[in-house]
């Protein structure tokens, strides 16, 4: 049988994906056109879709249903996306590219870029409260998924891991606020991306622990695999030594941060062994994260 072809998949994916999200942001009508321009020109072409491909490998898995699935796929992309540009602004990461383009402020300016940002996280929720969502699932599911979607993303999640990185820039931290850091900031909206689809498939809950610990290592090493490519590119370098910005290997050193890496992703193969085949997906994602690690 030929192996799993991981690279195939992911663009397959992503087709669907730049699909469903084109889909909804003609539903949802940006007005002015500005918005319009504005929130195509954050989510096109886009970068890799890590989070929403995981909800829709985590949802196959269970067999959930594909429509289901992208409405929540596109949701934590939409919020991914906001994330970006608002982390791009200058009051934060003050980026002036984002994937090789101007970033949105650049182009758009600090104004527009700050609404875009907004209207990407509110979408993303509008979105998972139409009639042909709500429809389609229990009630309380949905409002338990929308209740773990708020909650990675928020103050417990993805804006609480960047205010505590915000605020130790420049201090001395140890490796365990890094995973800290790392955990809520990038790993939560990963581990929700997967869980989403596991729980809209009706996992069983030993089965949604698994996934969710493979998620929880998947997200430490994505995150511990953008801090070695931003270590041996000297640009970042350099911007994040004169911020005195704490990444993994700034702490452990270079050998280390792959070591540990390599190990997280060995943990989210051992995860995954029960699922046999079906995984190979999921697997290959690991593994795809694995390939980053320079
Ligand atoms: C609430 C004002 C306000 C700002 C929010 C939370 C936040 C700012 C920014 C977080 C940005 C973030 C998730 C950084 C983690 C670093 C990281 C690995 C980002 C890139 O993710 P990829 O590689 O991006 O999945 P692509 O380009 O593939 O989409």
């Amino acid at each position: 049988m030929p192996a799993f072809d991981i690279h195939a998949y992911l663009k397959d994916r992503k087709l669907l994906i730049d699909r469903a999200l084109d889909r909804c942001l003609k539903e949802c009508k940006p007005y002015p056109q500005t918005l319009d321009k504005a929130m195509r020109y954050g989510l096109f072409p886009g970068g890799k879709r890590l989070r929403p491909i995981l909800t829709l490998a985590s949802g196959d898995l269970f067999g959930a249903k594909q429509k289901l699935l992208l409405a929540f796929a596109s949701a934590l992309e939409l919020i991914h996306t906001y994330s970006l540009i608002h982390d791009d602004l200058p009051a934060l990461d003050n980026d002036d590219l984002r994937r090789g383009e101007l970033a949105s402020h650049k182009l758009f300016g600090e104004g527009i870029a700050l609404l875009v940002g907004d209207a990407l996280l509110t979408e993303a929720f509008h979105l998972l409260t139409r009639p042909q969502v709500v429809r389609s699932l229990e009630p309380e599911l949905i409002l338990e998924l929308i209740h773990e979607i708020s909650h990675a993303a928020g103050v417990c999640g993805m804006v609480g891991g960047q205010v505590v990185d915000l605020e130790t820039e420049g201090r001395e931290v140890d490796v365990a606020t890094v995973e800290y850091i790392h955990a809520r900031k990038t790993g939560a909206l990963i581990l929700t991306a997967a869980r989403v689809g596991a729980r809209i498939g009706r996992a069983a809950p030993k089965d949604l622990r698994r996934i969710s610990r493979y998620a929880e290592f998947l997200g430490l090493a994505f995150q511990i695999a953008d801090d070695i490519a931003d270590a041996v590119d000297q640009i970042q370098a350099a911007k994040d030594s004169e911020r005195k910005k704490a990444t993994y290997p700034s702490i452990v050193g270079l050998a280390a941060a792959r070591t540990r890496a390599r190990e997280l992703l060995d943990h989210c193969l051992k995860e995954l062994e029960p699922f046999g085949k079906r995984a190979d997906p999921l697997r290959g994602i690991a593994r795809y994260v694995g390939e980053q690690v320079q």
